[in-house]
């Protein structure tokens, strides 16, 4: 059974749901899980005034019983409290008062390909599901995969490498310890210096009423060899990862490992030489494929890298064009984040984790979580895996 899973909600409308299908039945699941990474999406520098508003919480209303899944799909809800203040624009249905609509299509958002495909005329028919919003549902349904993958030893984690042109080098050595407090920093940044660096990018960019992009980095620990697959396309974990962070809103680059660095370096300085010890098994001194080789995990740490543009809703509006009277006008103006690479890293670490947990249910299958955990043993000691 894969791991399916889907959203639905507004913006500014009612609420945002999820469901989760094929998870096993008997995964023990808390509450606490799910909330923690609700709670770190809404963290970090640069976000706006509705975050004051927001208070995220998962209110689980399928799929598990008494703290463990049922094997049935999981739906969660999360309720957007800020619909009380858009009850009128949002309503799923007639309301008396005039709603005005918005015609001033933002470069860089779905705005106006949105209403073209659809035929809307109100642009707010579009932006509204469009809106980075709906990561609170994918971070719900991510962190199910966390608590499945966790069962096998499998850790997530991300952090942030760079905000608009502040680069921070992460420490050499990274593992899975290294991510303990990444999320005091205040831009989820492991370089104490660049995360201060950071902020203070942030805060000028504000001032300027502009917005920041930038890249983050996930990385998931105790991954086995051979989740994936080389035989058909579909199955390579690279692309099927590259999708993951690839959906996500304004996202528009990624990369496994070292790739761009990679691109430019001659073959035997490009990859990961093979040992073998009785006491580590098979192992690498490096790992510049990112943790993948042929499609499939190696068995060293996985490395994604998402870069993410800076955020189209800006107080410094871009030229645009009135959809209705076709007049040169500025692009919509609203309250907006000025920098949201920090929660796209928690993001990230859902989509991956989505990934990895449907390629582990793929790969182990069962009914009940005691059958993968038999199909998972059994691997392991097939492959000699020591770790
Ligand atoms: C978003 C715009 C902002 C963000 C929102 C995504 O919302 P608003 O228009 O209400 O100020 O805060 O993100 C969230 C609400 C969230 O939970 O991440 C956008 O246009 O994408």
């Amino acid at each position: 059974m894969p791991i399916r899973f889907t959203t639905s909600g507004e913006s500014h409308g009612p609420g945002l749901t999820a469901i989760v299908e094929g998870l096993p039945a008997g995964l023990p699941l808390t509450l606490e899980d799910l909330d923690r990474d609700l709670a770190r999406r809404q963290l970090g520098h640069g976000r706006g005034g509705r975050m004051k508003i927001e208070s995220d919480r998962a209110d689980v209303v399928s799929g598990v019983r008494h703290g463990a899944t049922l094997g049935s799909p999981v739906t969660i809800r999360i309720q957007n409290r800020d619909y009380a203040n858009w009850e009128e624009r949002m309503n799923p249905w007639p309301v008396d008062g005039e709603v005005s609509e918005v015609h001033l299509p933002r470069p860089g958002h779905a705005d106006l390909a949105g209403i073209q495909k659809f035929g809307f005329a109100d642009v707010r028919n579009v932006l509204e599901r469009a809106s980075a919003r709906e990561t609170a549902a994918r971070v719900a349904c991510g962190a199910l995969a966390k608590a499945f993958l966790a069962d096998f030893g499998v850790e997530v984690f991300s952090h942030v490498v760079q905000i608009g042109s502040v680069r921070a080098d992460a420490p050499d050595a990274l593992d899975s310890g290294s991510f303990a407090s990444v999320d005091e920093s205040p831009v989820r940044c492991l370089d104490a210096q660049g995360s201060d660096a950071m902020v203070e990018a942030i805060n000028t960019a504000r001032k300027a009423n502009e917005s920041l992009g930038g890249v983050f980095e996930v990385r998931a620990y105790g991954l086995v060899p051979g989740i994936g697959s080389y035989v058909s396309w579909e199955t390579r974990m690279d692309g099927r990862l590259a999708q993951g962070i690839m959906s996500i809103q304004a996202m528009k680059g990624v990369s496994v490992g070292d790739a761009f660095d990679i691109a430019g370096r001659v073959g035997s300085e490009a990859h990961d030489e093979i040992f073998w010890s009785e006491e580590r098994g098979w192992h690498r001194e490096t790992n510049r494929s990112g943790g993948l080789e042929g499609g499939m995990t190696t068995g060293e740490p996985l490395v994604v890298l998402g870069a993410m543009k800076p955020l189209p809703t800006l107080t410094k509006p871009l030229r645009s064009v009135d959809t209705e009277t076709k007049e040169p006008a500025q692009a919509l103006r609203e309250r907006t984040d000025s920098c949201t690479v920090p929660a796209a890293g928690v993001v990230g670490e859902a989509m991956v984790a989505l990934v990895l947990a449907d390629a582990y249910r793929g790969k182990f299958g069962g009914d009940h979580i005691d059958d993968v955990r038999a199909a998972f043993a059994a691997y392991r000691e097939r492959i000699g895996w020591k770790r």
